[in-house]
């Protein structure tokens, strides 16, 4: 049994630690552990109902029917005879096969692999100068619910492949619902959403044989987005570190399109709406990115929960920028309405407008993260839409795509989507009802049901479309010439990037590219290539064995924009995690120490021995091994602390596991493995007593940057501390370089 400390180790997946034996005793189900929440008890139609939490939990002592019967037996068929066929009679049998049968929904189109958390949005109020929404009032708090996902995998797929990040919020605000549903890049593919089935037919794996799964770096992606050249200016954030987020809290967020504020007066304002991560935005390195792939698929989930059970809550401010709400939707050169373009911060600066914090995760992941339904239409008072092409088509595809995967109209009513707010809306019947609504006159007008419900006016909370007048035109399929330009904001964010940033971007484009069989196919990415910067074009093609083509299109020069850059900022390191290297050697007097330290600063100590179980030494308090050298990896932490000298541990042979490498090594080549990788991507490591051989064995200078040897924790863990608050020691990276 695992010693009981004061320091808790996240992941636990009860709320009481079983014991050996099964339990006989007759007993309430558990209840939701202290970081879970669910959906508030509000009715279907809005209203608070004052039940408790947990009171669409399942309750009682006994196993029953779906309708309350109490039942005996749920492991064997009711047969005739022990050796006979299974009855037809068997009511149990048939109703527990038949919902087993249908357990699964349709899963989503795109966004399907995704994780969801709880939380609290606190308004500054700054905004309300220029929008009516009561949420965003001053220090008025409103109730969220998150859903961070991948865009092109299937809901099983891994968590850490290159692609955009959706960041969807759910503000469950007085006024009705409001949703926010960005991405972590604030550019999109394409500019007019009836390209958008073309888009994901192109991502998703090849028709024929599925595959590959979740992925980009493959013939019809880039066939894709090489043809259809509006797509290049997303693609290159997706090349740089923004695909690979080193974790959902260390990710931005974007509203992507211009959105309308309004006032009391019915002033507008034109926004766009930015999440910035308290945390800073972090990334992966890419090999570090495809060994999570295999080793913990689940690895961003897993850091959500985690970081929110360890009560290191994710906190994002909310900021806007604005725009005057002028005739042509132009700011500084950039139309507003094009939604592949973002208008860099030092332009018009990202202000805070409010702070959310992520405080509570889901107790059941179906019934809250999967069927939550986020649409860009649910709009409250103040903020309306604007005519960019692909807001527009979103406005009709969230609702359509509820109904299929769903199942029918009504899923405002599952829980997690309940309003908060009082619900009339005359909608009736349909596939899952659950209001039972009083009345016979749903329609309008009516005199039989008092006239209920009323119109609202604007003084009431009424939603008015902020009228607008459209330039007299012609019916046509076009884009307006301000459109045209595919290049030049590929151009800016590219140049604006660190040259180590650079360098990752040449690096993935080169693998993707280098995945795309056709030759033709990479050719023609690299003449994309040539028309936003010669130096990358050159440095990708020598890499894929091509001829670099020159440009082909007058692309505009740029002002850079280094906010866009990831590096060079100290931030908090809370919920990181710090794997301290023990073996029979080690001082456990110090490991003890040590995860003291870790803990104390917010991060999170897991420490990693030849074999499972606790150390107890002679003297001093028993270690609790969280991670075995066969289970541990050097991915799993942000930072590596060698307190031990890796000796190998008894199974540290290629029979019992491949990367032992060889047999009669003096140290465990797992240890030297797990050292060796994390001083490849970065990492800060840190060393004392006899951690120091392992050091040297895994081939780390002495003195490198992101390096500290000590005596002890006292010294190291602080240092190792301050080297994470910069994400990784960035000096250990040989920059080349290549912008022309
Ligand atoms: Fe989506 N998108 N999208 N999208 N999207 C969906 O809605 C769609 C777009 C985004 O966590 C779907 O409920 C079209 C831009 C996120 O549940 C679907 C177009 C942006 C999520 C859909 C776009 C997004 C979705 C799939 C082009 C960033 C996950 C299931 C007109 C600003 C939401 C669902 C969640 C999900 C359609 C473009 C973000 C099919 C037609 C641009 C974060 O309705």
């Amino acid at each position: 049994m695992p010693v009981e400390d004061n320091i808790k180790i996240p992941g636990a997946p009860s709320i009481e630690r079983p014991a050996v034996e099964e339990p006989t005793d007759a007993r309430e189900p558990l209840p939701p552990k202290p970081d879970q929440q669910g959906p508030e008890a509000v009715s279907p139609t809005g209203s608070p109902t004052g039940a408790p939490a947990n009171s669409r939990a399942q309750s009682g002592q006994y196993l029953t029917t779906a309708q309350g019967l109490r039942l005996g037996d749920t492991d064997h068929s009711l047969k005739a005879g022990p050796r006979g066929p299974i009855l037809l009679q068997d009511h149990h049998l048939r109703e527990k096969i038949t919902h087993f049968d249908h357990e699964r929904i349709p899963e989503r189109v795109v966004h399907a692999r995704g994780a969801g958390a709880h939380g609290t949005f606190r308004s500054y109020g700054t905004a309300s100068k220029i929008t009516k929404a009561g949420f965003l009032a001053p220090d008025v708090e409103t109730p969220v619910f998150v859903r961070f996902s991948t865009v092109l995998g299937s809901r099983g797929s891994a968590d850490t492949v290159r692609d955009t990040r959706g960041f969807s919020t759910k503000f469950y605000t007085d006024e009705g619902t409001y949703d926010l549903v960005g991405n972590n890049i604030p550019v999109f593919f394409i500019q007019d959403g009836i390209k958008f089935p073309d888009l994901i037919h192109a991502g998703k794996p090849h028709p024929d044989r599925e595959i590959p799964q979740a992925q980009s770096a493959h013939d019809t992606f880039w066939d894709f987005v090489s043809l259809h050249t509006e797509a290049q200016a997303h693609t290159m954030w997706n090349m740089s570190d923004r695909g690979i987020p080193r974790s959902y809290r260390t990710m931005e967020g974007f509203g992507v399109h211009t959105f309308r504020l309004v006032d009391a007066a019915g002033k507008t304002t034109l926004v766009k709406f930015h999440w910035k991560p308290k945390l800073g935005v972090h990334s992966l390195v890419w090999e570090e990115a495809q060994i999570i792939n295999g080793m913990d698929p689940d690895f961003h989930r897993r850091d959500l929960a985690d970081a929110i059970e360890s009560g290191a809550y994710p906190e994002w401010e909310l900021g806007i920028q604005t725009f005057p709400d002028t005739e042509d939707q132009m700011f500084e050169g950039i139309d507003l309405l094009d939604p592949t373009k973002f208008v860099p911060e030092e332009l018009a600066p990202v202000q805070p407008i409010g702070l959310m914090t992520l405080n509570a995760n889901p107790t059941n992941y179906f019934a809250e993260t999967e069927q939550v339904a986020f649409h860009p239409g649910h709009l409250v008072p103040g903020i309306d839409v604007t005519n960019d092409p692909l807001l527009q088509v979103r406005l009709f595809s969230y609702l359509d795509t509820q109904i299929s995967r769903l199942g029918g109209p009504n899923f405002a009513q599952i829980p997690i989507n309940r309003p908060h707010a009082p619900v009339n809306d005359m909608l009736r019947d349909g596939m899952h009802q659950t209001a039972v609504h009083g009345g016979v006159a749903p329609y309008h007008p009516n005199s039989l049901d008092g006239g209920c419900p009323f119109m609202a006016g604007q003084d009431v909370g009424a939603f008015v479309d902020v009228p607008e007048e459209i330039a007299a035109g012609i019916k046509e399929r076009r884009n307006p010439a301000s459109f045209d330009d595919h290049f030049s904001q590929a151009r800016l964010f590219f140049r604006s990037l660190t040259s180590v940033e650079q360098d990752h971007v040449i690096q993935a484009y080169t693998f993707e590219l280098g995945k795309c069989y056709e030759a033709a196919i990479r050719e023609r990415q690299l003449m994309a290539l040539a028309n936003i910067d010669a130096g990358l074009c050159a440095a990708v093609a020598k890499g894929l064995g091509m001829p670099a083509p020159t440009a082909t299109v007058d692309t505009p020069e740029v002002e850079l924009s280094p906010a866009v850059s990831q590096i060079g900022g100290k931030w908090p390191v809370a919920g990181r995690v710090v794997g301290i290297i023990t073996d029979s050697e080690s001082d456990l007097s110090l490991v003890a120490a040590a995860r003291e330290a870790v803990d104390a600063a917010g991060m999170v100590p897991l420490v990693i021995a030849p074999s499972g179980g606790v150390i107890e030494p002679e003297h001093g308090p028993a270690v609790t091994v969280q991670r075995s050298y066969l289970t541990a990896r050097s991915i799993e932490f942000d930072a590596i602390i060698a307190a031990g000298g890796g000796i190998p541990a008894a199974d540290a042979i290629p029979g019992r596991d491949a990367k032992a490498g060889e047999p009669g090594a003096t140290l465990d080549p797992r240890v030297v493995l797990m050292v060796s990788e994390a001083f490849r991507h970065g990492k800060a490591i840190g060393a004392w007593g006899p951690g120091a051989a392992v050091l040297d064995a895994a081939g780390v200078p002495q003195g490198a940057p992101g390096i500290i040897s000590g005596e002890g924790p006292d010294t190291v863990i602080s240092a190792v501390g301050e080297l994470l608050s910069a994400h990784r020691a960035w000096e250990r990276f040989p920059a080349a370089g290549s912008a022309s």
